[in-house]
C-alpha cells in the first residue's frame, strides 16, 4: 500500500448547503459520501476539511450582486457538515469566505489571492508533500484548491468518483485539471 505518512486528505466544503435540499445544492452531491468516508479512514497524516463559513451579508450572494444563492452562513446548519460524513477521522478544518469583502473558492487563497486561509503553513508545517482532493463542487472550488496545491508545490492528486460538479458533466474540469499538472487516481488507490 501507498505510504501516506506524508500525505493529507483534503475534504473540500462537504456540507448541508451543497448537498441535495440546500441552498446551493451540487446534483446527486450525496452520492460521494461513502467513497469519501472510505478514503478518509486511510491512514493519511492529516484529513483537513474545508469549510464555505460566510457572514449574511457576503459578497458572493445574489443580494450584494454577487453569483450565488444565500449560502453556508456562518453557524448556521447549512454550513455545517452532514450527519452521514464521518467526524472522527477529521484532524483539521480550514474556514474560507469568511470575509465580507472577498471570497475564496481555493481552501488556499481568496479568489484576489490577497489573503491566505493558512492551509499551506499547516500542510508544511505537517511536512505533508502531497495532497489528496475530493468533495464539492468539481467545478469551483475543488478545482481552485487543487491549482493552487500544484503551485505551493505539492504532489496533488484528485478522486473524481468522490467529487460532483455544479455543471454535471465532468469532463471539462477534468481535463483542465490535468493539464495543470492533477493526477486523476481511484479512490482504491490509497
Ligand atoms: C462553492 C460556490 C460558492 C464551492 C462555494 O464550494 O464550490 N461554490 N461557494
Ligand atoms: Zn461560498
Amino acid at each position: 500500500m501507498t505510504d501516506l505518512s506524508r500525505s493529507a486528505l483534503i475534504l473540500v466544503d462537504i456540507q448541508n448547503d451543497f448537498l441535495p435540499g440546500g441552498a446551493l445544492a451540487v446534483p446527486d452531491g450525496d452520492s460521494i459520501l461513502k467513497a469519501v468516508n472510505t478514503l478518509a479512514r486511510r491512514p493519511f497524516r492529516a484529513v483537513i476539511a474545508t469549510q464555505d463559513w460566510h457572514p449574511p451579508h457576503h459578497c458572493s450572494f445574489s443580494a450584494q450582486g454577487g453569483l450565488w444563492p444565500v449560502h453556508c452562513v456562518a453557524g448556521t446548519h447549512g454550513a455545517d457538515f452532514p450527519e452521514a460524513l464521518l467526524p472522527e477521522p477529521v484532524t483539521h478544518i480550514v474556514r474560507k469566505g469568511i470575509l465580507q469583502e472577498r471570497d475564496s473558492y481555493s481552501g488556499f487563497l481568496d479568489n484576489d489571492r490577497a489573503t491566505s486561509t493558512g492551509l499551506d503553513g499547516l500542510l508544511k508545517g505537517l511536512g505533508i508533500e502531497h495532497v489528496v482532493l475530493c468533495g464539492l463542487a468539481l467545478d469551483y472550488c475543488v478545482t481552485a484548491t487543487a491549482l493552487d496545491a500544484v503551485q505551493c508545490g505539492y504532489r496533488t492528486d484528485v478522486v473524481p468518483e468522490a467529487c460532483r460538479g455544479i455543471e454535471s458533466d465532468p469532463n471539462d474540469a477534468l481535463k483542465k485539471l490535468e493539464k495543470q499538472g492533477v493526477w486523476l487516481k481511484n479512490a482504491n488507490a490509497f
